[in-house]
């Protein structure tokens, strides 16, 4: 193991690269989420990145959310990309076609869907950093956490307005890019009733151009299910409600419904403190407690593990992933349930597999079939998500099982290499190098 890793780099050394790599990436305007691969903003890599960034410089991670957010749609939603003019990742802003859109922003050119609800963890962690770091960062970060929960809060209520149809209760993705876990084999159900039309306009990748090895990056039938959902949400003039209605996907994403449900409570922390209108902090009250009941509805009885639903077919979906353990990260799950995924996790099955290099959750079970070591979110390990873990179990009192998640991530990431995932076994850097949000998440566990 390790094999293809001749560094290890010291913990002070490791954190002057990280922090070089967000720098690099800052191209003065925003963090890229990759120098080559994503040179745009994404989502939920932003909330990421300005947690990495309140470790270096407060007020760049201020601007850097602020950014993400005077691209939010008039509807609340926080777009998954914003566009900066580099034209080396496609689809590109033309091929979103979301200019015309009714709610739409204007001034800046974004995607048409959105990521996972994690801004309001970031904003609450940066308030952390920035309280233990000086009396100039607390005063920015709290006149920072108090101006932006406006939005987030609009943010938060847009997901329940458009993006929680039906009875499971489940916050619906509309497209695989939404999950974060692009091709994730959650999907792939759903993903198998989505039948591009002869009219999906030709097109032709870049990301295979970038990336050397084009078996680490999802395949062509993949991109070409990704590419009819834009083309149907095109059609639909990105009208939410129509979209909702009649795309070719729709599935509740546990994963995303737990991340709401626990970014619900922080928002009520913050809004508690920066005293926010009361009606509104009931509200989110309301949404998370209704968010967790769904994931805990969702646990399968023998495994505990809980599922998305494909709310199209109106079956639950069976894939074990790292979804499964959501229930870990929002709570809400009967005391037995929850004590079934803490040991599967710390099994053989997952953490405990004898190979791993480090004992960081891979993004699939390496005893799973079809579990690939190398592609994407079909096997690979993403320490972000580590991070979220780690984060959450902190949160709920688990410090132990939190720092042993910190180190682990550590142990992965000690190359330096930043990647965007990890192979399990040999702990060899896979996708893009000098990731931002890995860089980020390694800032933070090291400070
Ligand atoms: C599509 C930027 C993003 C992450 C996602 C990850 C990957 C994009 C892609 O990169 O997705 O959004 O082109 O593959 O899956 O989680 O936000 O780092």
């Amino acid at each position: 193991a390790g094999g293809s890793r001749p560094v290890r780099y010291a913990r002070p050394t490791l954190a002057a690269r990280a922090a070089r790599v967000l720098r690099d990436n800052d191209t003065g305007a925003v963090v890229t989420a990759a120098p080559r691969l994503y040179p745009h903003m994404w989502s939920w890599d932003a909330a990421f990145i300005s947690i990495g960034l309140a470790r270096l410089d407060l007020p760049r991670a201020v601007a850097e959310l602020e950014t993400l957010f005077k691209a939010q749609w008039r509807n609340g939603m926080v777009p998954h990309i914003v566009f900066t003019d580099d034209d080396a990742y496609f689809p590109g802003p033309d091929r979103w076609g979301t200019d015309t859109a009714v709610d739409g922003p204007r001034n800046v050119r974004t995607s048409g869907i959105c990521q996972p609800p994690v801004h309001a963890i970031a904003v609450q962690r940066m308030l952390e950093i920035a309280r233990a770091s000086s009396p100039q960062d607390r005063a920015d970060a709290e006149r920072f956490a108090r101006s932006i929960w406006p939005a987030l809060y609009s943010w938060h209520r847009w997901l329940v307005e458009y993006r929680t149809p039906g009875a499971s209760g489940l916050v619906a993705i509309v497209h695989g890019w939404e999950s974060g876990m692009d091709n994730s084999p959650r999907w792939d159900v759903p993903y198998a009733a989505v039948n591009p039309g002869e009219e999906l306009p030709p097109y032709v990748r870049k990301d295979v151009r970038i990336i050397g090895d084009p078996s680490e990056r999802p395949t062509d039938k993949e991109y070409d299910r990704y590419l009819w959902l834009i083309e149907e949400m095109r059609r639909a003039g990105y009208d939410q409600k129509e979209i909702v209605r009649s795309s070719s996907f729709l599935v509740g994403d546990v994963f995303i419904t737990a991340l709401f449900a626990v970014s619900c409570d922080v928002l009520i922390e913050l809004g508690t403190e920066f005293g926010q209108p009361a009606s509104q902090l009931a509200d989110l009250a309301d949404w998370a407690a209704r968010a967790r009941e769904a994931v805990a509805a969702s646990c399968h009885s023998v495994s505990g593990m809980a599922r998305d639903r494909d709310l199209r077919a109106n079956r639950w979906l069976d894939t074990q992933t790292i979804a499964g353990f959501s229930p870990l990260l929002c709570g809400g799950a009967p005391d037995e349930v929850q004590l079934r995924l803490l040991s599967l996790l710390d099994s053989d099955r997952w953490c405990g597999h004898p190979g791993l290099l480090a004992p960081v959750p891979p993004s699939v079970s390496p005893m799973r079939p079809g579990f690939n070591p190398r592609q994407y979110w079909r096997g690979p390990q993403w320490p972000v998500v580590n991070w979220l873990f780690g984060w959450a179990f902190e949160r709920r009192g688990w410090h132990e099982r939190a720092r042993k998640l910190r180190e682990a991530g550590l142990r992965l990431t000690d190359d330096g290499a930043f990647g965007e995932y990890y192979e399990p076994f040999t702990g060899e850097p896979l996708g893009s190098t000098d990731q931002s949000w890995t860089a980020a998440v390694v800032l933070d566990w090291l400070c």
